[in-house]
């Protein structure tokens, strides 16, 4: 089955996403997601420029060779821009073959290890009281898990703790990056009160997360780790800045406090000294940003042999293609932890048609032929691409700080 074209469709039905279509010359299409929030238009043009002329004539079903030719044959390996663009060719090509096999993807990577995928979605709030109530709210719709955010009295609210956050944030993405106050000593005793109100309400039979974003050095991540012990979190994600993963040794020395990162990561070798070291619970890494189903099943067996177990990044800049493909991902391996997801707006799912489906906190893939999502071009058209940036953070003297 040989590969015809390949087209690129960079679209903003309330984010920005670019999607490939991969067409076959036994009439098979599949789609993939290269979205990488705030550089779409990088992934577009190495896709377009770079590796779209080098695959027409190639065999679709291909899959592993393709991602060896792309991933070892760019010389340039590993990097975002060029682990989404493989990640995009990846995901197209695995639709391809299920749906040439007939069977929906899961069915190709092992079959069914569970029934439903557990997901946690996000809670912020201005205060602790509107959190608690955000929490409150979301368990009675069904949730088991539930991730929860705090802006810090007296400086403005910083991303991930808006009024929006179940659209993961949205009222914090601007056409140029917004600049936010980040101040430590504050942020560190609040979050175990925030805890504390939060098991006081709901008590411990639901699983509460938090993300700290990057925000501390090792020993404040320690000291935040113990401080939340007695609040019994499923994980404190992105604790530290993971480019240095030996930081995490200094968290893991003082506190029991489970640990999840990886959602900036875009290939295996981010993680070896986490996973190897058993440095970390829950590995981050998502189909778009680690190269597609091919890459994240490769990182996912490996985490397997330490005990770190699966957490597919799921916000709204992860587009439903990838949502798709984490899914179906999510249902076949053993070590499955749980998927994040922070729902789309109705012009993303109108975009989007999709057999996956969510239900009262958990995620089904659907019996679709392939990952089961496509892409309704038409829709794509009232949609044009909108400069969008994630935002950047200051200490209270101006100092550029990590988010
Ligand atoms: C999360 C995240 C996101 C990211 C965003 C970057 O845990 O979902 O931290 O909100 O910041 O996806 O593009
Ligand atoms: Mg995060």
């Amino acid at each position: 089955m040989k590969i015809t074209d390949i087209k690129v469709i960079v679209a903003s039905p309330g984010r920005n996403f670019v999607t490939v279509k991969v067409y076959t010359d036994q009439g098979l299409t599949g789609i993939g997601d290269g979205t990488v929030n705030g550089r779409e238009l990088s992934v577009a043009s190495y896709l377009k420029d770079h590796v779209i002329p080098t695959l027409i004539g190639k065999d679709a079903l291909r899959t592993e060779d393709i991602w060896q030719y792309l991933y070892k044959g760019a010389y340039w390996r590993r990097g975002p821009i060029t682990m989404a663009a493989i990640g995009a060719i990846d995901m197209a090509l695995w639709d391809i073959k299920a749906k040439a096999a007939n069977m929906p993807l899961y069915q190709l990577l092992g079959g069914k290890s569970r029934d439903k995928v557990m997901v946690y979605k996000h809670v912020g709030g201005l205060d602790i009281g509107e959190v608690v109530e955000g929490v409150v709210a979301m368990r009675e719709q069904g949730l088991d898990a539930i991730r929860a955010q705090v802006s810090i009295p007296g400086l403005p609210p910083i991303y991930g703790t808006g009024p929006s956050t179940d659209q993961a944030a949205g009222g914090m993405i601007h056409p140029l990056p917004n600049e936010e106050v980040w101040a430590t000593h504050k942020y560190l005793p609040l979050v175990p009160k925030l805890f504390e109100k939060l098991r006081d309400a709901v008590g411990y039979d639901v699983h509460l997360l938090h993300d700290v974003h990057h925000r501390l050095t090792p020993i404040e991540a320690a000291r935040l780790g113990k401080d939340l012990e007695p609040f019994r979190l499923f994980w404190l994600e992105d604790a530290i800045p993971a480019e240095l993963q030996e930081g995490f040794r200094i968290i893991r020395q003082h506190t029991t406090q489970p640990l999840a990162v990886g959602e900036v990561f875009n290939s295996i070798f981010d993680t070896t000294t986490l996973i190897t070291e058993q440095l970390i619970d829950y590995i981050r890494v998502t189909s778009v940003h680690a190269g597609g189903v091919t890459g994240l099943k490769k990182i996912f067996d490996f985490a397997s042999i330490y005990h770190v177990r699966s957490a597919c990044h799921g916000p709204m800049d992860v587009s439903p293609v990838a949502m798709g493909c984490n899914i179906h991902v999510d249902v076949a391996i053993n070590n499955f932890g749980i998927q994040e997801f922070s729902g789309y707006t109705e012009a993303t799912h109108e975009m989007f048609p999709c057999s996956w489906s969510y239900d009262r906190g958990y995620l089904q893939p659907g019996e679709a032929p392939g990952h089961g999502v496509e892409i309704d071009e038409k829709v794509a058209e009232k949609y044009p691409y909108a400069p969008a940036y994630l935002p950047v953070a200051r200490l209270e003297d101006g100092t550029l700080t990590s988010w």
